[in-house]
């Protein structure tokens, strides 16, 4: 997705001042830091933060709450990252440190477009299986409801997340439906966005803070010029006080490094069987005495879940 314009001024705490803020971006010597008042500011990295044991790949992540000290206009230095409540992270298989990729997630906004691009509600399931691991949240916004005439299909598996306690809306750019809804959602958390390319991202995005101006594309520019790829990742403010991040590659990476029989945990409506199977390995796929089966066959588990469970294990990855 696109970037913002860096257009926040670059100015430093006062002198000596020690204050705290949250990391927006990192670079190797440095990073940017929204501070708590309100500014945005470039702060080198204190080298004491650097240590060669560590089980991180950088020791200052998006994301990070961190304590900075200015010594004067624009030399403001981060000190001390903060205990962090959780984060989203890789692992670098060559140093078989974890590369971090968003540090104090509260939530992920899964955008599926209902149409254009066709509906394909089985990358939400697979991005809730991160977010479960995550240990976060899951919003799905099931957008450009205007190019739709029966909203019945849709219902039906709205009301299968809801269900499960996933806040799923309805969106719009063009009637407006759900705009306000969602900004009430994202305001004062940290949202990782997540969706297919084209779902419409950045679009709902702008229509919550206009500010933002993020970059938006018609589909026919996008594909005519292939996959679109995003390298770093940023934390990008909003006004009213919380942040979102596009971290791309989410659900392929979110869900790296499970075992098949480790993946129906972070399915809110199976996990309840799955200690009733025969086999504690069971992968709920080939196995006698399997109590996620059984469910599914007695109609207690939704069969479309059930499929989106089953890509899983399979190792199919759905295209972007
Ligand atoms: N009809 C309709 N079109 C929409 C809606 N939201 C977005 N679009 C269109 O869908 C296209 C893709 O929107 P983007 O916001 O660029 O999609 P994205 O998910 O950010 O895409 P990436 O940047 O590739 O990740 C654009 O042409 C938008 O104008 C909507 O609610 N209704
Ligand atoms: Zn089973």
């Amino acid at each position: 997705m696109a970037r913002r314009a860096l257009n926040s001024r670059v100015r430093g705490p006062a002198p000596g001042r020690s204050v705290t803020g949250t990391v927006t971006r990192v670079h190797s010597r440095h990073a940017r830091v929204a501070l708590d008042d309100g500014e945005e500011t470039r702060c080198a990295l204190r080298k004491t933060l650097f240590r060669e044991e560590d089980q991180f790949t950088k020791p200052v992540a998006v994301g990070d709450r961190v304590r900075v000290t200015s010594f004067g206009p624009r030399t403001a230095v981060v000190e001390e990252v903060l205990p962090r409540r959780g984060y989203l992270a890789r692992l670098q298989v060559e140093t078989g440190k974890e590369q971090i990729m968003v540090a104090n997630v509260d939530q992920v906004l899964i955008t599926v477009a209902l149409a254009e691009p066709a509906f394909r509600p089985r990358i939400a399931d697979r991005i809730l299986v991160a977010a479960e691991r995550g240990g976060f949240d899951g919003i799905i916004a099931l957008t450009k409801s205007d190019l739709i005439d029966d909203r019945g299909p849709f219902d039906e598996m709205a009301a299968l997340w809801s269900d499960m306690g996933y806040h799923t809306l309805f969106t719009s750019l063009v009637t407006g439906e759900g705009i306000g809804e969602l900004k009430e959602l994202l305001v004062g958390s940290t949202t990782v966005l997540a969706g297919q390319s084209g779902v419409g991202k950045s679009s709902l995005l702008n229509a919550v803070e206009p500010a933002l101006e993020l970059r938006s594309q018609t589909v026919s520019d996008k594909w005519g010029k292939g996959r679109h790829t995003t390298s770093s990742t940023a934390l990008i403010p909003l006004k009213e006080g919380g942040f979102v991040v596009d971290t791309p590659g989410i659900r392929s990476w979110g869900i790296a490094g499970l075992e098949p029989s480790d993946i129906a945990i972070f399915f809110r409506d199976l996990a309840p069987y799955i200690e009733s199977c025969k086999y504690s390995e069971c992968t709920h796929d080939h196995e006698p005495d399997c109590a996620v089966k059984d469910a599914v066959a007695a109609g207690k588990i939704d069969d479309r879940r059930y499929e989106s469970y089953l890509r899983i294990i399979m190792g199919m990855e759905e295209e972007d």
